[in-house]
């Protein structure tokens, strides 16, 4: 920021002491003031007695409305701006000094474009504003896998947001001072205007800047922004991998356990999977499912050649519609206390409520109008933010320094048609294109047309924070002597029937196909191999008491070479896109596909 003129602050702010034993750290603080001239600045600690001065003030201004103390005690609803709903992919921004290496599948500005815009924006915008500074860890606090940032807000909301979804506070900053290095984010929620608004990520400087949004992603910058997109630039140069992936346990009734990790899109199932009960008749033969992370992954080769993961969050920020007692019964558990709820909708007696809840009437939508059964009462990207530890399933494992070994990945899509319930990748090479391959259809977790195809590598097209191309080739460099790697898996619970309607019940039934995997994993179930890989048939999988319909036995295991083959030659044109800079070993495999798909 050194060629912003600096204006005068505030004594108060002036002749604050800084919080910190890091000189580094102090002098950003102070700049940042410099610039953004707030007229108080507070060292946030992640006391209980903190959040509970936020939330009074929040409570006063309106920020946040208490929910019925009895049905929901120390929750609250927040009601966002209605333009300010959501991820902004157009404006979010990878600024790398090389444009390539920021890649087709971002946005990318110059450093010094980037740096000029966002100062212009940030001078002056926190006057009259308390500047809070949020010392962050990613992962568990004592975890060599953790890495720790320091945001600037001068949003309240978001201070109580990162503080659920953070290890935020003193310990973060003791293991700063002891580190000397952290990620520099930068927020304002400016004027809300969506004309200025932009995500800026400054990979080679470990800083982000972010101006003119609130919501979830775009503003808790210790989740998007610093754990998949700078975190995913750092992993590349030191060999780890940071990923949009839940992580999952699966305990038999022998009491072992396999980790699993899966990487489906925005709003497609990571949250309900991580959080799966299993099927009546899995439960009484004693299987578990312990939840370890629902949203990113972080995972490096451990000294036996296994990859370790962890989850980098301290909660959940998930999507509340569709979220009921069928459907993820330890999600509604988790939120009945502590929750922060943004853009539900509020039924008269003060409970939060969204569509899927129930069928309750509720009395205001997600705007605070009277709600006129116009439209859904809660926004599609309704979330709720509540800490891990409420979860039922949370596994004690997600505390674990080390991380969980991983025996299986998974891919998975939106996909109406085409693609089967599951298959199973032949080696690590064929699941990284299959992972390269994914496709879904979009949702209301970003701004834009919901239920558009679009490729989506890995789950990571909003979040790679560099050149996919180099991303692929940093996915096939793990296949090295040594390695042990997990299987790789692809699944689709989305499946659609010739009425428009699932063909997969989804949900806790998910569980057979997880089943069927390690089987796999264990080398004890059987498959078909096909040129897109090793399909169960039907009756590989535990099926005992799942209605499923003619069409849904015949098509959710079926391998429709014609289709296939056009949607492999577009998978070409698509690598094709990354020009010269994709690994030749990824197009052999393409075409190694393409050939068996012609000749088989
Ligand atoms: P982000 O937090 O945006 O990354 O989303 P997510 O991947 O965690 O998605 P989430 O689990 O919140 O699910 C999003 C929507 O998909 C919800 O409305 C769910 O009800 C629905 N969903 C989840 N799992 C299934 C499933 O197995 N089958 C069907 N049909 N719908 C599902
Ligand atoms: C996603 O969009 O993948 C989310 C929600 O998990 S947000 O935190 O807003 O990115
Ligand atoms: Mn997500």
């Amino acid at each position: 920021m050194a060629a912003v003129v600096e204006h005068p602050i505030s004594p108060e702010v002036e002749n604050s002491t800084m919080g910190s034993q890091l000189d580094a750290l102090n002098q950003w603080v102070m700049d940042v003031a410099r610039v953004t001239q707030p007229d108080r600045i507070q060292w946030c600690d992640g006391s209980d007695s903190e959040f509970a001065e936020l939330v009074r003030g929040m409570e006063a201004d309106g920020t946040l409305l208490p929910l019925n103390s009895e049905t929901h005690p120390e929750s609250w609803l927040h009601r966002s701006h209605p333009d300010d709903v959501a991820r902004v992919e157009h404006l979010t921004f990878v600024c790398t000094s090389e444009r390539e290496d920021a890649g087709p599948n971002n946005h990318w500005m110059s450093p010094a474009d980037a740096h000029a815009k966002m100062d212009a924006l940030f001078a002056g915008c926190m006057r009259g504003r308390t500047m809070y500074v949020i010392p962050y860890c990613m992962g568990p606090i004592d975890s060599p896998l953790a890495r720790c940032g320091v945001e600037i807000t001068d949003s309240p909301y978001v201070v109580a947001n990162m503080r659920i979804m953070t290890r935020m506070g003193a310990a973060a900053l003791a293991r700063i001072e002891r580190e000397g290095r952290f990620v520099k984010g930068l927020h304002s929620i400016g004027e809300l205007d969506p004309e200025r608004r932009f995500i800026m990520h400054f990979p080679e400087e470990l800083t982000i800047q972010s101006y003119g949004s609130g919501y979830g992603g775009n503003a808790l910058l210790g989740k998007k922004c610093h754990a998949l997109r700078i975190a995913s630039h750092q992993a590349r140069s030191e060999g780890w991998l940071a990923e949009h992936m839940l992580i999952l346990g699966v305990e038999n009734p022998q009491g072992q356990t396999h980790y699993i990790a899966a990487a489906f899109p925005s709003a497609c199932g990571k949250t309900n999977l991580a959080m799966l009960i299993p099927p009546e008749g899995y439960r009484n033969e004693g299987w578990k499912v312990w939840t370890v992370g629902d949203d990113i992954c972080w995972m490096r080769p451990g000294p036996d050649g296994r990859l370790y993961a962890i989850n980098p969050e301290a909660g959940f920020f998930g999507v509340a519609p569709g979220t009921s007692e069928k459907s993820n019964p330890n999600a509604l558990a988790t939120i009945q206390r502590n929750t922060i709820f943004t853009n539900v909708g509020l039924t008269d007696d003060g409970q939060p409520w969204w569509e899927g809840l129930d069928d309750r009437k509720p009395a205001f939508d997600w705007r605070g109008n009277a709600y006129d059964c116009n439209g859904p009462a809660a926004h599609p990207n309704a979330r709720f933010t509540v800490s891990a530890r409420q979860c039922p399933s949370w596994s004690p494992k997600a505390e674990d320094a080390q991380g969980v070994p991983i025996s299986a990945i998974v891919f998975g899509g939106r996909r109406a048609s085409l693609v089967p319930l599951v298959f199973e990748a032949r080696d690590w090479k064929h699941g990284v294109l299959v992972g390269a391959a994914m496709g879904s259809e979009t949702t209301a977790a970003a701004t834009g047309a919901v239920g558009v195809m679009r490729r989506d590598p890995m789950a990571m097209k909003p979040f790679c924070g560099y050149n996919f191309a180099d991303y692929f080739a940093h996915w096939l460099s793990f296949d090295k002597p040594g390695a042990q790697l997990p299987k790789i898996f692809h699944v689709n619970w989305f499946r659609k029937g010739e009425d428009g309607k699932f063909l997969w019940p989804g949900f806790g039934e998910n569980l057979r196909v997880l089943e069927w995997m390690i089987e796999r994993v264990e080398g004890r179930a059987s498959a078909t191999d096909t040129p897109i890989g090793a399909l169960p048939k039907i009756g590989d999988i535990r099926l005992d008491g799942v209605a499923l319909s003619d069409e849904a036995r015949r098509v959710l295991f079926d391998f429709d070479r014609a289709g296939w083959q056009a949607e492999v030659d577009s998978l070409a044109s698509f690598l094709d896109e990354f020009g010269t800079r994709v690994p030749v070993a990824l197009k052999n495999e393409q075409a190694r596909i393409a050939a068996e798909l012609r000749n088989g």
